[in-house]
């Protein structure tokens, strides 16, 4: 790892960050990491939770709401969620009274997959061999949704700080026939570096970031997990393969392995950060899926996404995971998105690289 000096600009004096993938900024700080804290520091409750739970609606064997019966499974189990925010036959929205009276129609699906059996486990505390189980679930999940849905969003929400409604480990998926705003976003973005230059963004970016390492939390053979340049959360990652990859299902095997040995370690730090079961949102981004049917907005509220995208091309994208925690300081005192965050732009104090290092303190 080559090292280079660090400008000292950047550790001192407010400045803004640019985010390549969304084309958004965030002011930063480091200035404010000197003063004071006067706030609450609580010790979080001690989690002891059975292996097995009887009220739990996605332990094994139990009943979901509806009456329909979870099977005894012994690894990993996905269903169709029984209160799904999309609809695979959602009604056609009507012509608009006005063009800003718009209502454009969605049509999707959406469903829960349990991690384990168990109800007492999270997905750091799994072996690697049941993690690996997990991204598999992942990879068939979009790729058979991919068949009839253009973007695939996988995700967990962990923590009740993050309004998880249940600690069984869990994750979902939801498919829909457009391009929500983040992935728009990225499209667009990532479309512009990628005529610009003729490489994806952020296989460039996992480069450089492996050349400086500074913002490194963890590498191996075929990943790496960095803080972000840009990151808003104060722990925010990006988890990046270190070759082209544009979807979960192209994944090699070697590849399954070493992300499932990543994302043990990479959890493992944020449990130990603040030694608690770290809360986050994490998901997946990776190229949308080729298919005619895809709605596209009529008029699209970004400026540069108002054309129906090619979408037998997709070179230009990187797959990759967000895990976006909101604890700030300690188990219980998270980061609040308020004021002028949510008048004017995201804000912080501790500098990525700051937070990439305490990252890196933590014991595995
Ligand atoms: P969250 O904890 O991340 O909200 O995920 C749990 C999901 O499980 C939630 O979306 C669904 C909720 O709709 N659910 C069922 O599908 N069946 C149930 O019996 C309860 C909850
Ligand atoms: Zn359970």
């Amino acid at each position: 790892m080559i090292s280079y000096p660090f400008p000292r600009y950047l550790t001192d004096q407010p400045h803004r960050r640019y985010n390549p993938l969304t084309g958004e900024y965030v002011l930063v700080s480091p200035q404010r990491t000197k003063r004071p804290w006067q706030g609450q520091v609580e010790n979080p409750p001690p989690d002891s939770r059975p292996a097995y739970d009887p009220a739990c609606y996605l332990c094994p064997g139990n009943k979901r709401a509806g009456g329909v019966r979870n099977p005894n499974y012994d690894h990993t189990f996905t269903f169709t969620n029984d209160f799904a925010a999309l609809l695979p036959d959602a009604a056609a929205a009507p012509t608009a009274v006005s063009p800003l009276l718009r209502a454009e129609t969605v049509r999707g699906t959406c469903r829960v997959i349990c991690f384990s059996p168990r109800h007492d486990l999270t997905l750091a505390q799994m072996s690697l061999s049941d993690i690996r189980r997990v991204v598999d679930v992942w990879a068939a999940q979009t790729a058979e949704l991919g068949q009839t849905y253009c973007w695939v969003q996988v995700f967990e929400n962990k923590g009740a700080v993050m309004g998880s409604s249940n600690p069984h480990p869990h994750g979902q998926v939801w498919a829909l026939d457009t391009l929500p705003n983040e992935p728009a976003k990225e499209d667009v973005q990532q479309q512009q570096y990628w005529q610009e230059n003729g490489r994806p963004l952020l296989l460039d970016y996992a480069q450089l970031e492996l050349e400086r390492g500074e913002r490194l939390v963890e590498v191996n053979e075929h990943w790496l997990v960095v803080v972000p340049y840009w990151a808003i959360w104060p722990f925010e990652t990006l988890l990046l393969p270190r070759r082209h990859v544009l979807r979960l299902p192209d994944l090699t095997g070697a590849e399954r392995d070493a992300l499932s040995d990543i994302l043990k370690r990479l959890l493992t730090r944020y449990d130990n950060l603040f030694e608690t079961s770290f809360p986050y949102s994490m998901g997946w981004h990776g190229a949308p899926w080729t298919l005619e049917t895809c709605q596209v907005p009529s008029t699209n509220n970004l400026a540069n996404h108002q054309s129906k995208p090619d979408r037998s091309e997709y070179t230009h994208w990187q797959l990759h995971a967000h895990f976006y925690p909101p604890l700030l300081r300690s188990a219980t005192v998270k980061k609040f998105m308020v004021g002028f965050e949510m008048l004017g732009e995201a804000q912080r104090d501790l500098t990525a690289e700051q937070a990439a290092a305490r990252l890196r303190l933590q014991v595995r």
